[in-house]
């Protein structure tokens, strides 16, 4: 697109998430905006933070379930990054007041012990490349009015990222059937949500391998000690001031948090 500076936009974004105000989406006034253009909006973005100081845990990856999917009414899955800013300790506070309107989804997170770097990667070998696996909230907070978006906004937007709660028990794969943990996510004692990992691209390493091979035809890698968020399990679930929210996943532990 033409007559459009990635640049600005994607200060623009990084505005909308510092001063807490949602904005109209990018695709209302550009129609044309591609995925292609998103994504060069997205590195805008994470070039800004990193100049800021931030630091990177790791890429995620967002619409990988069909009830995320669903959802949001984008039909294909997409990344961003989780940075350091964003992690809060599990059992900890979430303060409202330095979000917009944030939603909350139990999802896998993987923790890599070497570099994945080969296209084509499969699922097998990401589980081989992996040293843990860790329940993980993800606090997802849309910069857009009323969480509305298509999907060059959302990933223009770092698709959505802006908090994340791990959990203190970190596990080995080897063991596991990650497709066929079960997942419940519970507001002040309440089931909200529930699903099994397979719900992720059959199982959440397709998530990652998926991953992988998306930044490998941008010639860029996962790297060991890379914190990687597999997407939401279920639907996301909006907060309130108040909720206690918690995740139990079978054989990983549980992890939660509190709304301030
Ligand atoms: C986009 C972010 C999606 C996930 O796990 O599916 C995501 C959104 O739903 O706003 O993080
Ligand atoms: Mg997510």
């Amino acid at each position: 697109m033409g007559d459009i500076n990635f640049k600005s936009i994607a200060e623009f974004l990084n505005s909308a998430e510092t001063e807490k105000k949602e904005v109209t989406r990018l695709t209302a006034d550009h129609p044309e905006l591609s995925v292609q253009d998103a994504y060069r909006i997205q590195e805008e973005l994470v070039k800004i933070k990193l100049a800021q100081g931030c630091k990177i845990l790791g890429p995620k990856m967002g619409l990988t379930s069909q009830a995320k999917m669903k959802q949001m009414n984008v039909e294909e899955p997409i990344y961003g990054y989780i940075f350091d800013y964003m992690a809060l300790p599990n059992g900890g506070e979430l303060r409202m007041q330095e979000l917009i309107h944030p939603k909350v989804e139990a999802e896998i997170a993987f923790i890599l012990g070497r570099d994945i770097e080969e296209p084509g990667v499969s699922g097998v070998q990401v589980l081989a490349a992996t040293e843990y696996v860790t329940p993980a909230l993800e606090i997802i907070d849309s910069r857009y009015e009323n969480f509305k978006f298509n999907l060059p906004d959302v990933i223009a937007d770092n698709a959505s990222s802006s908090r994340v709660v791990l959990g203190s028990r970190l596990t080995r794969p080897s063991n596991l059937e990650l497709d066929l943990v079960g997942v419940t996510l519970s507001i002040n004692g309440e089931i909200k949500a529930l699903g099994a990992g397979a719900a992720v691209l059959g199982h959440p390493a397709n998530s990652v391998a998926m991953l992988a091979n998306m930044l490998a035809r941008k010639g860029e890698k996962l790297r060991a000690g890379d914190v990687i968020l597999t997407g939401g399990v279920t639907e996301a679930v909006l907060l309130t001031v108040g909720d206690t929210v918690s995740a139990k996943l079978d054989g990983l532990g549980e992890v939660s948090f509190t709304v301030k």
